[in-house]
């Protein structure tokens, strides 16, 4: 069994209580890795060495485009060791191994490599002055991050803020899910090897109530980006106004995948299960309810409970599984809570709705599919973030955009037509953060990525979300000649 020490000031240190935590391996259920467990003391220790990197040292003095270069280095070592990363992320998280190396590793490393691009284009702006004086903007760095990331895509939403706050040229305290730190010890390695300067990257593992709160209450932290959930957005909302921090939040969401009867059914098909089942159902942007029109309710049901049926489920490092365990034991229950909420609210539970026991030890679950749900329902409102498609009936185009948008939630939706001009009015009446036409679930390094509503607020991925890493400054030059 491995053991994993912490990553402060470019060294890898136990923590300064001697604490360790667990990390356990969905799959199988058993512990494969002991970590040490930061604390207040260590996450202290972390922001103060985050703070020296940014102002003084070799990264503060660094060029944008060498920036970019190292940036660009790193990105060349992750995709030399990406099937180790992406049997890495399949133990610490039960994604299937085909999904991280095919799916979630490709799309990490893109993002580095599109924001080690962006590090010497970011440019302020010369304003329109008086002929008596010169006005412009600098694009300058907010100093030191705070990165608090779940355990769904560790990697990926890692990458997603420690991306575009280096190229920036901030530096970074990151804390990931406790369930979930191993992958992240394992990419800050390579940002070492590859010349990072000590201190621009630390990692603090540990728990959400003592690290992740000591990172979100510290004075020394200059912005927070946060996923995760509703509820924990709020207390980091909260516990930043104290110090009246900047906060982005990528939170939970409920979204709609719209189903109309000009589809082409068989692609509407396969893409709501991938929708739905794609990372064991734990995707923020999860298309969980999914409405089909009328006229092709019956039939829908009908093959998409097929195809829910032949996902095989099984060990996230065996190459033929489709769908893993769930993260943890806590989740599994989750979802059987829901469901049986599902069952006595009344919708019908066509398939699934249990755990998978065949597949071994781990928390695994079925591809579970309701029918005749109604928004009203619980299972319809509340993220579920399993593998639980809720399939809701729909007349016409009004019904579908007043249906999708009955939700506190605001991340995500699919619309599946051919009719061009309902699709973009669709896309407009939305209340979401991304719209799919004819697709789900994709996502491209250069296109903004988030929610409204309580899905949260800011835009991670594209050239949006350097604005979350960066503040304008305006100089004012007086051209005036003064008598002495
Ligand atoms: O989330 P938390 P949990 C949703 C999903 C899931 C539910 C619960 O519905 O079922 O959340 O999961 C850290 N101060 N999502 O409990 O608590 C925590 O240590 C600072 C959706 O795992 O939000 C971890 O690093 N940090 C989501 C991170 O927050 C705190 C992905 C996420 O944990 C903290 C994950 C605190 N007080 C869950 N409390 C998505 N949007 O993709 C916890 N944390």
């Amino acid at each position: 069994m491995k053991y994993y020490k912490m990553f402060i000031d470019g060294k890898w240190v136990d923590s300064i209580s001697g604490r360790s935590f667990e990390s356990i391996n969905p799959g199988t259920g058993e512990v494969h890795a002991i970590v040490a467990e930061a604390g207040t003391e260590d996450v202290e220790y972390a922001v103060k060495t985050a703070r020296q990197a940014f102002e003084n040292g070799p990264w503060a003095r660094m060029d944008p485009s060498e920036r970019g270069r190292l940036l660009y280095k790193v990105a060349l070592k992750m995709r030399e060791k990406a099937e180790f990363l992406a049997e890495v992320e399949s133990a610490d998280n039960g994604l299937p191994i085909n999904e991280t190396k095919l799916i979630e590793i490709p799309a990490t490393i893109d993002v580095l490599e599109f924001y080690a691009g962006m590090a010497n284009k970011l440019s302020g702006e010369t304003l329109a002055s008086p002929m008596n004086r010169f006005n412009y903007t600098l694009r300058e760095p907010l100093g030191v991050i705070g990165a608090i990331v779940p355990w769904n895509f560790p990697l990926m939403l890692t990458m997603w803020k420690v991306a575009p706050a280096l190229a920036a040229g901030n530096t970074i305290v990151i804390k990931p899910a406790e369930q979930t730190p191993v992958s992240i010890l394992e990419l800050v390695k390579i940002f070492q090897e590859e010349g990072l300067p000590d201190g621009v990257i630390n990692v603090v593992p540990g728990f959400g109530h003592t690290a992740g709160n000591a990172l979100v209450s510290h004075p020394g932290i200059d912005k927070i980006a946060f996923t995760g959930s509703t509820r924990t957005g709020q207390l980091i909302m909260q516990s930043a106004s104290e110090n009246l921090k900047p906060i982005s939040l990528e939170l939970g969401g409920k979204s709609p995948n719209i189903i109309f009867d000009d589809a082409n059914l068989e692609d509407a098909i396969n893409m709501a299960s991938f929708g739905i089942y794609f990372g064991q159902g734990q995707v923020c942007a999860a298309g969980s309810r999914i409405f089909v029109q009328d006229s092709i309710y019956d039939e829908f049901i009908e093959r998409f409970v097929k195809k829910a049926q032949s996902i095989r489920v099984g060990n996230p490092l065996d190459s033929t599984t489709q769908m893993g365990p769930q993260v943890s034991n806590k989740q599994l229950e989750q979802i059987e809570k829901y469901v049986s909420i599902g069952i006595e609210e009344g919708a019908n539970l066509v398939t699934g709705g249990e755990r998978f026991t065949r597949a071994g030890d781990g928390y695994y679950f079925t591809p579970t599919v309701f029918e005749n749900v109604t928004n009203q329902m619980t299972i319809a409102k509340e993220e579920i973030f399993g593998p639980v498609a809720s399939i809701i009936r729909f007349s016409d185009e009004a019904d579908a955009l007043q249906k999708a948008n009955e939700t506190i939630y605001g991340l995500a939706s699919g619309v599946w037509t051919n009719d061009l001009k309902r699709a973009h009015r669709m896309a407009r009446g939305i209340k979401v953060g991304t719209v799919w036409i004819n697709a789900y679930s994709f996502l491209d390094s250069g296109a903004p990525f988030g929610g409204t509503k309580q899905s949260g607020f800011g835009r991670e991925l594209g050239v949006q979300a350097l604005e979350m890493y960066t503040q304008t400054k305006h100089v004012w030059v007086d051209l005036n000649e003064r008598a002495m």
